[in-house]
C-alpha cells in the first residue's frame, strides 16, 4: 500500500484513477433525494435441508399460517422444546457465498439482462447488504467484508470480525434460548403445506432454509444477492415472488412509549433494511411477554416503517441508507480492479470511523473456492 502511494506521489498524473482510501460513514454526507432501487425480481431460489445440503428447489419454503384473529390473542410458549428439541446450524461451518455461487454456476446460461450482464453485477448475500444500509446508524457492531473480482463479477462475502466471533463463542445461555425462540416463532407460524397447519411438535432445524435468489440494480450498479425467506403467503395480494413473501420477527413486548421509540430507532430500521432490499412487503413482529410467550401480532408493512421515524430527530432516513450503500458499491467497484479471484481486497469498518482497506492473497481471506473458479473458467 505503501509503495502504491509513493508512486503516486511520483506520477502525479494517475491522481484522477486514484482510488480512495477510505470512505465516511457520517449520515449527514449521505442525505439528498432517494436513489434509483430496481425493483427486485426473482430469478430463482434453492433450499438447504436438514443437513445443510444444498438442494436447486423450493422444498424447503414454508407457508404463512397465523392464528385465527378471532377470540383471545396467540399464546405461543417461544420456550417449549429448549434445548431438546432443538438442532443449531453449525456456525464454525464457513459457508461464505458457496450456495449461492451453486446457484450461480447452476444458472449462468440462463441468466436475464443480456450477455455480459453478470460481468458488470454485484454477488452478495442480502445479509451483507442489510449491514451495509444500516451503517450510517450502526454504533455497536463493525463488520468486515472481503471483496475479489473475477471475469468482471465483484463478489462480496463477509468475513467474521474478531470481536464478533468472541462474543459468538462467549454467547450467554439466555441468548442461546433468545435466539432459539426467534426459530419456534417461525414454526407456530408456518406450514410445511399451503393447505396444512403449523405443527409446532417437531424439531427446530436451523439448518434448513429456503433462499431466494434475486436481480436488482441500485444506481448504476448490477446486483444479484440472495436471501433467506421466512414464508410465502398463500392469500398474498400477488403471488408473484418476492411480493407474497413475510418476513417474521420477534420482539419483547413493550409498554412505554419510550420503548416504541427505541424500537423505532433501532429495530425498525434493521427490519426495513433487510425486507427493503428483498422486495418482501410485509414483517410480522410477534411480542414476546417476560415468560416467553408471544401474546400478539402487528404487521409492519415495509414501506410504511420509514413513517414511524419520519418527525424523529434521532430517527433513520432510507435515503441515507441507500445513498451510502451505493457510495460504498462505487468505493468498492474503483478499488478492486484487479481481477483476480485469489486477491481479496478486505474493507474493514468499526463505528466512528470511515471504512478502510487491505490487501491480501489466498489464504486465509480467499473465499471463491476451486470448484467454482474451474466450472466457470471452463
Ligand atoms: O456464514 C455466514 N457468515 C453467514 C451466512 C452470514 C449471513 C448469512 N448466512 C447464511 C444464512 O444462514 C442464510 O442461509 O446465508 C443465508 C442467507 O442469509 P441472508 O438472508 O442474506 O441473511 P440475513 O438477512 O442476515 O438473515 C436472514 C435469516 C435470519 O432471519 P432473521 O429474522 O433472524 O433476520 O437467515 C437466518 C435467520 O433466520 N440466518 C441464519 N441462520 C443460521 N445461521 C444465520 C446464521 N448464521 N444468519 C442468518
Ligand atoms: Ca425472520
Amino acid at each position: 500500500k505503501r509503495r502504491a502511494e509513493e508512486a503516486d506521489v511520483a506520477e502525479p498524473r494517475n491522481k484522477l484513477a486514484r482510488p480512495a482510501l477510505s470512505l465516511p460513514t457520517d449520515p449527514a454526507l449521505y442525505s439528498g433525494p432517494f436513489p434509483f432501487y430496481r425493483r427486485p425480481s426473482e430469478l430463482g431460489c434453492f433450499s438447504l435441508d436438514a443437513q445443510r445440503q444444498y438442494h436447486g428447489d423450493a422444498h424447503a419454503l414454508r407457508y404463512y399460517s397465523p392464528p385465527p384473529t378471532y377470540g383471545q390473542g396467540p399464546k405461543f410458549d417461544l420456550r417449549d422444546g429448549y434445548p431438546d428439541r432443538y438442532q443449531p446450524r453449525d456456525e464454525e461451518v464457513r459457508e461464505g457465498l458457496d450456495h449461492l455461487l451453486r446457484w450461480l454456476l447452476d444458472h449462468r446460461g440462463q441468466l436475464e439482462g443480456g450477455p455480459g450482464w453478470l460481468a458488470g453485477a454485484i454477488v452478495t448475500w442480502r445479509g451483507h447488504l442489510t449491514k451495509l444500509l444500516t451503517t450510517p446508524y450502526e454504533q455497536q457492531e463493525g463488520w468486515q467484508l472481503a471483496a475479489s473480482r473475477f471475469q468482471g463479477t465483484l463478489y462480496l462475502s463477509e468475513v467474521e470480525t474478531p470481536a464478533a466471533r468472541a462474543q459468538r463463542l462467549a454467547r450467554p445461555p439466555l441468548l442461546r434460548e433468545l435466539m432459539y425462540m426467534g426459530y419456534k416463532f417461525e414454526q407456530y407460524m408456518c406450514a410445511d403445506k399451503p393447505e396444512s397447519s403449523p405443527d409446532p411438535s417437531g424439531d427446530v432445524n436451523t439448518n434448513v432454509a429456503f433462499c431466494s435468489v434475486l436481480r436488482s440494480r441500485l444506481g448504476n450498479h448490477p446486483l444479484l444477492f440472495s436471501g433467506e425467506v421466512d414464508c410465502t403467503d398463500p392469500q398474498a395480494p400477488s403471488t408473484q415472488p418476492p411480493t407474497c413473501y413475510v418476513e417474521l420477527k420477534t420482539a419483547k413486548e413493550m409498554h412505554r412509549p419510550g420503548h416504541w421509540r427505541s424500537f423505532y430507532r433501532h429495530k425498525l430500521l434493521k427490519w426495513w433494511a433487510q425486507s427493503f432490499l428483498l422486495g418482501v412487503p410485509n414483517v410480522v413482529a410477534g411480542f414476546r411477554n417476560p415468560e416467553g410467550f408471544i401474546c400478539s401480532l402487528k404487521t409492519f408493512p415495509t414501506m410504511e416503517m420509514f413513517e414511524y421515524v419520519r418527525n424523529d430527530r434521532d430517527g433513520w432516513n432510507p435515503s441515507v441508507c441507500m445513498n451510502f450503500c451505493a457510495a460504498f458499491l462505487s468505493f468498492a467497484q474503483n478499488t478492486v480492479v484487479q481481477d483476480d479471484p485469489r486477491l481479496v481486497h478486505l474493507f474493514s469498518w468499526e463505528p466512528g470511523s470511515p471504512v478502510t482497506v487491505s490487501k491480501h492473497q489466498d489464504a486465509p481471506y480467499a473465499f471463491l473456492p476451486t470448484w467454482y473458479v474451474e466450472a466457470m473458467t471452463q
